[in-house]
């Protein structure tokens, strides 16, 4: 079932489970063409989060700072295509939610190793920012880390395992959020590693 974990925010425990092994492959294939790399951020650090896109464009960071893209800047080429595996999950999650009509354009490739974070942020780059966003969660456990709309509100902590996932919309989809440091672990089925696809309506 569904939980909702703050205003419009749902967490839906295993719904991606019985996908998992045929979004894995599709991750593998992706990855060959778009592989996992370290962006750099606008002040020249590099992010722990080893990352990948696939859709019509892709989030990317630099010394320019942060946008969606059409191309991979390690090869000049388009993303690769969004599996349609990947587009109906999203949709039928969002659904599960209770967004209705969910056609994300984005979708970008988290992959941490043990030691990896992601510090408190906000997502505010998309133009569309009354569509919703869908996470899901492969490989190791991690605590995902949930606040407010300002930085300093206090934070509840979610555990995310292997195939749930996390939709976000209407207030909560401008909350600040982050990943604590992954721990240490080996998943039998992806290895010493969390990959998490997170789906935006980004255009
Ligand atoms: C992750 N990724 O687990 C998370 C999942 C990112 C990112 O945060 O920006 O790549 S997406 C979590 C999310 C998205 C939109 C809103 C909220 C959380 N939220 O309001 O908490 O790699
Ligand atoms: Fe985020």
């Amino acid at each position: 079932g569904a939980t909702r974990f703050a205003d419009d925010a749902w967490l839906l425990r295993g719904f991606a489970l019985d996908r998992a092994p045929a979004l894995q492959v599709a991750i593998d294939a992706i990855t060959v063409q778009a592989p996992f790399r370290h962006m750099e951020t606008r002040r020249g650090l590099r992010m722990s989060v080893a990352m990948s896109n696939c859709g019509e464009v892709g989030w990317i960071s630099d010394r320019r700072g942060y946008r969606y893209a059409p191309c991979d800047p390690l090869d000049g080429r388009p993303w690769p295509a969004m599996p349609p595996l990947f587009a109906q999950l999203a949709a039928e999650a969002a659904r599960a939610a209770g967004f209705e009509g969910f056609a994300p354009d984005a979708c970008l490739i988290n992959c941490y190793q043990p030691d990896t974070r992601l510090s408190l942020h906000q997502d505010r780059d998309e133009r569309d920012l009354d569509a919703p966003i869908v996470s899901v969660s492969l490989g190791l456990p991690a605590t995902f880390v949930f606040g407010g709309p300002a930085r300093g509100d206090r934070v509840q902590r979610v555990p995310l395992r292997h195939g749930d996932v996390v939709a976000w919309g209407g207030a909560s989809r401008l909350f600040h959020h982050g990943v604590l440091p992954l721990a240490d672990g080996v998943h039998p089925a992806l290895g010493a590693r969390r990959v998490n696809l997170t789906f935006r309506k980004a255009l």
